[in-house]
């Protein structure tokens, strides 16, 4: 896939941060400061982003010549209401979503995020923060939980350096974290890297909110190997074109439909529902109901205006592949 630039005298790099017309690279022979300019003509999504590999022509004027096919991007709606997909980072397999356990739980927050991974094809796991500061702690953890079936999540405090050998081993490949300002994602970054690398600063006192201290994502190679992107606490997170991933995200809704007398039903008081049932015996919970039909219809709206299709996510058919896979793995296990 190289080959044409190498020929063309480029080299790989893998973009580190990007501001304006230039960019940060690493490569090979090390970091290099280049000019990304040529690349600003592009849509949004086409953009240079955190994450992409690239060709670099090097030389006096080093410059990034050419995007490579991203293997995986994160996307959400821009927050201009266009049809417009931003890329928060590119070619990652795990998203760390950070959720503080010094604030109170914000369940469609959390979902969103995992809809947004889930979709891109990376794996989501949760990291709750700042234990050290938990009121009661285990309670934050079974609300977590019971909004992500199948997810691993870890709880850690950098303050204490509890949990956070199995956070850094959770970070291999390419890892971005995703979170809200002040979730303590630049502390845990500076943790796993060793060193204040990140700027980090203190909540506000009157709401307990970040001051979106960090203003760049940012790509920081691991000492134990792994790489991980920081990234700017999000404020809001639209979702375009994400139905499978809010399927994966709500599972358990998915599997009661499938129980459910009539092949449309729209889950509302249609005889023989079995999502309804279950919201009678208890079983699931109206409000993450409510969020699943939301999350939905606003994916749905955006799909059909949006450009989500060339937005380097993957095509429905390399999603089916996957789906196939998980469920492969899931009988394996169930063989066991
Ligand atoms: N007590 C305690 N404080 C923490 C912990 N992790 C982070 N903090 C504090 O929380 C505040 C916010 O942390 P940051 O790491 O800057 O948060 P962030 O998610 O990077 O925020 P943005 O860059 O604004 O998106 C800082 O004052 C940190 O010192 C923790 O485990 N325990
Ligand atoms: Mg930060
Ligand atoms: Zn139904």
């Amino acid at each position: 896939m190289f080959a044409e630039h190498a020929a063309a005298g480029s080299i790989p790099a893998r973009i580190v941060r990007v501001d304006r017309g230039r960019c940060d690279t690493l490569t090979a022979s090390g970091p290099v400061r280049a000019d990304s300019s040529a690349l600003n003509g592009a849509d949004r999504a086409h953009m240079v982003c955190t994450g992409d590999w690239a060709a670099l022509r090097p030389g006096p004027e080093p410059a990034v010549v050419a995007l490579l096919p991203r293997r995986t991007a994160i996307t959400r709606a821009s927050s201009d209401r266009t049809s417009h997909q931003q890329v928060l980072a590119a070619n990652v397999d795990t998203v760390v979503i950070a959720v503080s356990l010094a604030a109170p739980v914000n369940a469609g927050r959390i979902e969103r995020l995992l809809a947004l991974a889930f979709d891109s094809g990376a794996r989501p796991v949760i990291v709750l923060t700042k234990a050290d500061l938990a009121e009661l702690p285990g309670t934050d953890e079974a609300v977590v939980a019971a909004l992500a079936p199948g997810v691993d999540i870890l709880t850690t405090s950098a303050a204490t350096g509890a949990g956070l050998d199995r956070l850094a081993a959770t970070v291999t490949g390419t890892a971005v974290l995703l979170g809200p300002s002040g979730a303590g994602k630049s502390s845990l970054a500076n943790a796993l890297l060793g060193r204040e690398h990140m700027g980090t600063k203190e909540v506000r006192a009157v709401d307990g909110k970040g001051r979106h201290t960090t203003v760049h994502r940012e790509l920081l190679a691991l000492p134990a190997g792994g790489v991980l992107i920081d990234t700017p606490g999000l404020r809001g997170i639209g979702v375009q074109d994400v139905a499978d991933g809010v399927g994966q995200v709500f599972a358990e809704i998915e599997a009661f439909a499938r129980n459910c007398a009539f092949g449309d039903c729209q889950h509302r008081s249609e005889p023989g529902c079995a999502v309804q049932d279950a919201i009678v015996t208890g079983e699931l919970d109206l409000a993450r109901l409510d969020r699943y039909r939301k999350l939905m219809r606003e994916s749905q709206w955006a799909a059909t205006r949006g450009d989500a299709r060339q937005s380097g996510k993957r095509s429905k058919t390399v999603k089916a592949i996957t789906r196939d896979l998980r469920a492969t793995y899931r009988f394996r296990e169930r063989q066991r």
